[in-house]
């Protein structure tokens, strides 16, 4: 199927700046919050309602496109990840941020067309950043284009990295190793509590290097192609290539920043896994 990308960024770019004023409108505000596949995995009402308002927005003008969304998800609608065109949505990207009022807030939606990432935007409605890239077209912010740093060791980078709401034993020994082994070795360890948030920041050069494990597609896929478009790598931190539906990323400033912390974490996650 033939898919206008430019069409589907001007589609989506009207009904993410509508959302987003619904989210600003409500971030101070008291939420209500519901848990879903643990004790401090949020969903609000807000997260419900600006999904439904970007998936029913995109039906109309494409309704043979298919979705992925966190809260459609939740709620037990499960696409498979097919290459017939597929929107990939994360509401509220960072809902504990949310419920908090803490300002680290984006919707995240990504385009996959042909078994590829084609399209993807961030919107931080609270902070008015506007992210977005098409394949081969380069990233932007607020339509300035962005770049990442190019910074080239854990020795000179400002890294982000999240603990996550997986709360297992196992789980928790490979994040906590790897938390320590980059800030033992960086300049300094920032945690954005949004992978989308913590994705834009590395494409626009202000982080050098960002690992999370146990995120789902939703939180990946906008953020992938607009760090590819800004010039950096993205991959997968077990040691293979990126892929959306391992719940593993690791994005960076340059691929020797990437090969350098991926064979550290590498070591570190067999060990923890064969105990050996
Ligand atoms: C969040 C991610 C974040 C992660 C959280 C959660 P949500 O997404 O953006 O990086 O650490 O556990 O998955 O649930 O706020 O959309």
């Amino acid at each position: 199927e033939e898919v206008n990308l430019h069409e589907c960024l001007e589609l989506i770019t009207r009904l993410s700046r509508h959302a987003g004023k619904i989210i600003k409108s409500r971030i101070n505000e008291k939420k209500t919050i519901e848990t879903k596949a643990s004790s401090i995995d949020f969903v609000t009402e807000t997260d419900q309602e600006v999904e439904k308002l970007l998936i029913e927005g995109i039906k109309q003008k494409y309704p043979h496109h298919k979705f992925i969304g966190e809260e459609s998800f939740a709620a037990g609608i499960k696409e498979e990840l097919t290459c017939a065109p597929t929107w990939v949505i994360d509401p509220v990207d960072g809902t504990t941020n949310f419920v908090h009022s803490y300002p680290n807030v984006c919707i995240s939606i990504g385009l996959v067309v042909g078994c590829d990432i084609k399209l993807g935007v961030i919107y931080n409605p609270i902070l008015d950043m506007f992210f977005r890239a098409i394949k081969g077209e380069g990233s932007f912010l607020n339509d300035e284009p962005i770049k990442v740093s190019g910074v080239k060791q854990l020795t000179d980078a400002l890294v982000a990295v999240e603990f996550g709401s997986v709360r297992s034993e196992e789980f928790r020994n490979i994040v906590n190793h790897n938390i320590n082994y980059l800030a033992t070795n960086a300049h300094g360890i920032r945690s954005g509590g949004s992978a989308a948030w913590n994705l834009a920041q590395v494409a626009r050069g202000g982080i050098d290097l960002y690992m999370e494990m146990g995120i789902h597609a939703w939180d990946m896929a906008a953020g992938y192609i607009i760090v590819r478009e800004a010039g950096g790598t993205v991959i997968d931190p077990a040691g293979n290539d990126f892929k959306l539906m391992n719940r593993r990323i690791l994005a960076t400033s340059s691929t020797e920043i990437a090969e350098e912390v991926n064979l550290s974490t590498i070591i570190a996650m067999r060990k923890i896994l064969t105990g050996q």
